[in-house]
């Protein structure tokens, strides 16, 4: 669905109610200034999120939303307001691919090797069924595309989460130590 709103008036952003129920969480994403949290005071009906609009001088110089924040809209749900992002990187979603490529996931289930690559190695299903004109390339190409992206983004993603873990801890330990210092 796409709706075109003015984020500055009340009446056009009520296109969006039937997204706004209570339960629901919604983000907002887009590049800075494109009025995530206008969008967002307009739904409060009041000025909560610094918008470009409103200058802010501290010591890091004039800026806008820095920082994620969960916002509660009542019955509406909660809504989640973001700085601008560069790129959305998937990760965890194998099961999505399974779903949306379940044709693909059902013939790497006939090739004769378990661990098929499904390039070039003999009894592919896969590939019979691109020579067979069943399988487009291009959806092959897409389908194993987005199968190293995810592998990629999960394992640097688990990777970030155990260093954050083990910084945590470091940091745990220095304040536990530099206390029993202060005790002594
Ligand atoms: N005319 C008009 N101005 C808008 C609209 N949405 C946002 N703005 C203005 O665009 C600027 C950036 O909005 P802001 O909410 O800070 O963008 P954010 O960086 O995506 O959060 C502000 O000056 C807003 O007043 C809109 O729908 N119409
Ligand atoms: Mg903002
Ligand atoms: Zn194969």
């Amino acid at each position: 669905m796409v709706e075109a709103i003015n984020c500055l008036d009340a009446e056009s952003v009520s296109k969006l109610s039937p997204w706004l129920k209570a339960g629901t969480t919604i983000a907002v994403l887009g590049s800075s200034v494109v009025g995530k949290s206008t969008l967002i005071n307009t739904l409060l009906g009041k000025e909560q999120q610094s918008t470009s609009g409103i200058r802010e001088d501290d010591d890091k110089g004039r800026h806008t939303t820095t920082r994620r924040s969960l916002i509660s809209l009542g019955a509406k749900g909660v809504i989640l307001d973001t700085p601008g992002m560069r790129e959305i990187q998937m990760a965890d979603c194998k099961e999505g691919i399974a779903i949306t490529f379940a044709d693909i996931e059902g013939l790497v289930g006939q090739c004769k090797f378990g661990d098929c690559q499904h390039h070039s190695e003999p009894g592919c299903a896969v590939q019979q069924a691109i020579s067979s004109g069943e399988l487009e390339q291009r959806r092959l190409t897409n389908y194993l595309k987005l199968l190293r992206e995810e592998s990629f983004n999960s394992a640097m993603l688990s990777e970030r989460r155990s260093s954050d873990k083990a910084l945590g801890k470091y940091y745990k330990r220095i304040a536990s130590e530099s206390q029993k210092l202060k005790g002594r």
